[in-house]
């Protein structure tokens, strides 16, 4: 029996017997101890980040500056039986793990312990429904919410889905030291910040769009620019898959779509295109960050690359030179051969199969040559072989004025608020995305002195990419039928990764917080400050940033954007200069 006198939390009472606990004084060394412990609580430092500094800004935020916690070396991941909720568990560990060093099991079991606890648990399969209803309660966090409660001995991710909780997931990363964005340990004191958030997306539909055409990007860059929209809880990559320029995505009924239509990208250089394989891992991957891919195969403009394929489908039934400009609105398949339906319904067909989110993206934008009636009867018919397939249609704005279909989004990139073709489309029926191109095209330059971009809609620094409300953006539609925002990345003046990672942040951010936050957390000021700690993330994480005068980023030298873009890929065929 050892001598230590008291009662102590992990060894529980001593025995009657043997010590008198009532009666007995302390040692002065167990005084010494405690007294150093309770100090040592008294003077560590705040977590370095405070609850309230999350980007998207959650719905509600408690601080409760008393209940930091601490993740201890032997922290355990609890996690509910269910096997989507593991794959988050997995994830989280995933994250932590590198940084940290600490082993994190995950289990399924209620351990011996009860302090250092990460849980998550779906409310409504364990039953663990929050105690206090009347902050939130299960039916009220939706499809994608979460709340996040940080006690001095656990932080606990309750949601309804796995989406739920792996938003939280993201939430809880970002309450962590920036450090944790290391891919190597790091010394640290892992200090979450005490308190509770309640948190759920204002819009359903969050998203960003890759041009992947106007210069291919290999699979491993597209599953990185996965993860960025993750981290910042969007859940849709609209993947723009065909153009002039080159056709990326393998269809076994036209195999020269790829192979000849596929080598060529703007500038010269040698294009690509995905396998079905390589699609079907962009698509995987995907679902496991819980973000869904919307293909695009644009129709029936920006078709050069099909044409130079397959001449038949051109009006004049003869092959166009491969196109490796930027110029756009000159080609379109002959929408008067029956060849050509033919060619759309066999590739919406293998797309869709290849597909497991709902949409279908047809594309329908500067179709110049295509006038009036022969191109609201091509839209029609499409929209009619999309709807075949099982999938809902999407278009660019420009399917407007042809008739309805079920479901169909429309997806509106204008820059003048005043659109009453596509306010009359909402009224036969339509849902909106919203790309606004003087605010969420973030393929146009920040500043004049951008290195790449375009300006044609403007500049868009952050604060313009934020500054906007797509619940009141267009006249005479009303906020129900904004499905949500997408921010297209257009690409023919972004050749690299780290080009791409470059012009997405940091406003990708600030689109996702329009899209998530409810519109009464909506503040410059403070997003700007929010933003700010991000920095240091990015640089930890290796992601390339542009250093944006309008954000107070902080000056530790190891962190400090640089503001250069790396060569991470050359190109021997790209122009010096990028074609705007
Ligand atoms: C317009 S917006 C396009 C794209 C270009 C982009 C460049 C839209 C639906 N089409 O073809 O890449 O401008 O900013």
């Amino acid at each position: 029996m050892p001598t230590t006198p008291a009662a102590s939390p992990e060894t529980g009472p001593e025995p009657r017997d043997q010590v008198d606990v009532v009666t007995r004084a302390p040692a002065a060394a167990e005084l010494a101890r405690a007294a150093t412990q309770a100090a040592g609580e008294l003077l560590a430092p705040p977590a370095p980040v405070r609850l309230a500094d999350v980007v998207p800004a959650p719905e509600r935020v408690a601080p409760d500056g008393t209940a930091d916690f601490t993740l201890p070396e032997d922290a355990v991941i609890r996690v509910d039986a269910d096997q989507a909720a593991r794959d988050v568990a997995g994830q989280l560990a995933e994250l932590l793990r590198p940084a940290t060093g600490y082993p994190l099991p995950v289990t399924g079991t209620a351990a011996a312990r009860q302090d250092g606890l990460l849980v998550l648990a779906l409310s409504g399969v364990t039953g663990a429904e929050p105690t206090d209803a009347a902050t939130i309660g299960a039916e009220t966090l939706g499809d994608e919410g979460y709340r996040l409660d940080v006690t001095g001995t656990e932080v606990r991710i309750t949601a309804v889905t796995a989406a739920g909780l792996f938003h939280g997931v993201q939430t809880l990363r970002q309450l962590l030291p920036a450090t944790v964005e290391s891919a190597t340990p790091v010394a640290e004191r892992w200090v979450v910040p005490g308190g509770t958030i309640v948190d759920r997306p204002r819009f359903a539909y969050r998203g960003a769009m890759l041009d992947v055409v106007r210069h291919f990007f290999p699979v491993e860059d597209v599953l990185r620019v996965i993860d960025h929209l993750a981290r910042y809880k969007l859940n849709h990559l609209h993947l723009h898959l065909t153009d002039d320029q080159g056709w990326r995505i393998a269809v076994d009924s036209w195999p020269k779509l790829t192979e000849v239509g596929g080598a060529t990208e703007v500038g010269g250089g040698p294009g690509g295109w995905y396998t079905r394989d390589d699609y079907r891992r962009i698509v995987r991957y995907a679902a496991r960050q819980h973000v869904t891919v919307v293909p695009e195969i644009d129709l029936p403009g920006h078709t050069n690359a099909a044409l130079v394929a397959y001449p038949q489908l051109a009006p004049g039934k003869t092959a166009p030179p491969p196109y490796t400009g930027t110029e756009v609105g000159f080609s379109y398949v002959d929408p008067a051969d029956e060849r050509t339906y033919e060619f759309v319904a066999d590739v919406l067909r293998e797309v869709a199969a290849l597909t497991p989110g709902p949409w279908l993206h047809i594309g329908g934008d500067e179709a110049f040559k295509v006038k009036g009636d022969a191109y609201t009867g091509f839209v029609e018919r499409a929209q009619r072989i999309v709807a075949t397939t099982g999938k809902t249609v999407v278009g660019w704005h420009q399917l407007a004025p042809a008739a309805h279909a079920e479901g169909r989004l429309l997806q509106w990139w204008g820059t003048n608020g005043d659109d009453p073709v596509t306010a009359d489309a909402v009224r036969r029926g339509a849902q909106l995305i919203l790309s606004p191109a003087n605010h969420a095209y973030l393929d146009m330059k920040y500043a004049p002195d951008t290195p790449i971009g375009h300006d044609w809609a403007g500049l868009i620094d952050v604060r313009r990419a934020y500054d906007w409300d797509p619940a009141t953006h267009l006249a005479g539609v009303p906020a129900e039928a904004v499905l949500g925002v997408e921010a297209p990345l257009w690409t023919e003046s972004v050749t690299t990764l780290a080009e791409v990672e470059f012009m997405l942040f940091p406003r990708l951010p600030a689109v996702a917080e329009l899209c998530w936050s409810p519109r009464s957390t909506h503040d410059w000021a403070t997003f700007r400050e929010r933003l700010a700690g991000h920095g240091p993330r990015w640089a930890t994480a290796g992601i390339t940033f542009h250093p944006s005068p309008e954000v107070p980023w902080p000056t530790d030298d190891r962190t400090r954007p640089t503001g250069r873009i790396p060569a991470q890929r050359t190109d021997p065929n790209a122009a010096d200069t990028p074609a705007h």
